[in-house]
């Protein structure tokens, strides 16, 4: 039995969420038939602004890693949030929150990178326990951010299996959908909910078409077996787009990306 979320279109879904983010995040996947999120894992800002210039328009959100970027500024992230409402996108800071809630919620809101002040998702560890939740959603709720748990990884021999991952489910239903709005997953792990009407998006990792790992533990997936099969909703591709070479390359390779992940998301809704 497929997961009743995986056959609905990300639409519809939109009317299932009170959390703004979560909104327009489904809004702009129905809008530009995109399920794909480029991660932009560059150094310097030029390189991140120049790749979201190009990648922009086949994508329904970036992902960036803020504290990678030599030369950080709040007026590169100005320029950032000025593009997402241009070419329309969510920016996804992959921060990975991994602290007590005092201390996670002026890392979020406070130091070099004010990441709260110009990042629409952001995401962390349930490790801690749920004190990280308050603590980012006392930031995060008045702004309209939302939040993902990391219920798994994509990273070879990580330790978010079995009972972690079901006790992260537990710890965003407790929570409750107001600021937690899904999972890092590599597939359905919302699917033992015994709560079903809740609509949780999976955002999931790890995804290429040609390489199938990394030297460092990262393992590759296609676009189809992540939508098709593992019935995630969004697709995050780092290298495989970014590290193509040549401007107009990386542009199209964007764009078979998000070619591949709407028609594997098609071919899921027919299913009955
Ligand atoms: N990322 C993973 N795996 C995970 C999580 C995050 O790869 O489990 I959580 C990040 C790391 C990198 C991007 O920023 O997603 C994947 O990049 P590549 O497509 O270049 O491997």
């Amino acid at each position: 039995m497929p997961h009743p979320a995986t056959l609905k279109t990300y639409g519809s879904r939109a009317e299932l969420h009170s959390n703004p983010t979560a909104k327009r995040l489904l809004e702009i996947m129905q809008r530009k038939k995109s399920n794909l999120c480029v991660s932009v894992d560059v150094t310097t800002t030029a390189e991140v602004l120049e790749i979201v210039r190009r990648v922009g328009p086949s994508v329904c959100m970036v992902k960036t890693h803020c504290d990678v970027i030599d030369d950080f500024s709040l007026a590169f992230a100005d320029e950032l949030v000025r593009l997402s409402k241009e070419l329309d996108f969510v920016i996804f800071e992959d921060r990975k929150f991994a602290d007590i809630g005092n201390t996670v919620s002026l890392q979020y809101s406070s130091g070099t990178h004010r990441i709260a002040s110009w990042s629409d998702l952001t995401n962390a560890h349930p490790l801690p326990g749920p004190g990280i939740i308050s603590g980012l959603s006392s930031v995060g709720v008045p702004l309209g951010r939302a939040l993902l748990l990391l219920a798994e990884m994509s990273s070879k021999g990580n330790l978010a299996t079995g009972q972690y991952t079901r006790d992260a489910m537990r710890m965003a239903r407790e929570a409750g959908r107001e600021f937690v709005i899904g999972f890092i997953a590599m597939r359905r792990v919302d699917e033992d909910d015994a709560a079903k009407a809740d609509d949780w998006l999976i955002m999931t990792p790890g995804v290429g078409l040609v390489a199938k790992g990394d030297k460092l533990g990262q393992q590759y997936r296609t676009p189809r077996e992540v939508v098709l099969e593992s019935g995630c909703d969004v697709i995050i591709v780092g290298r495989g787009i970014y590290g193509i070479q040549g401007e107009e390359a990386v542009r199209a390779e964007a764009e078979r990306y998000r070619v591949e992940g709407w028609e594997a998301y098609e071919e899921r809704l027919k299913r009955t």
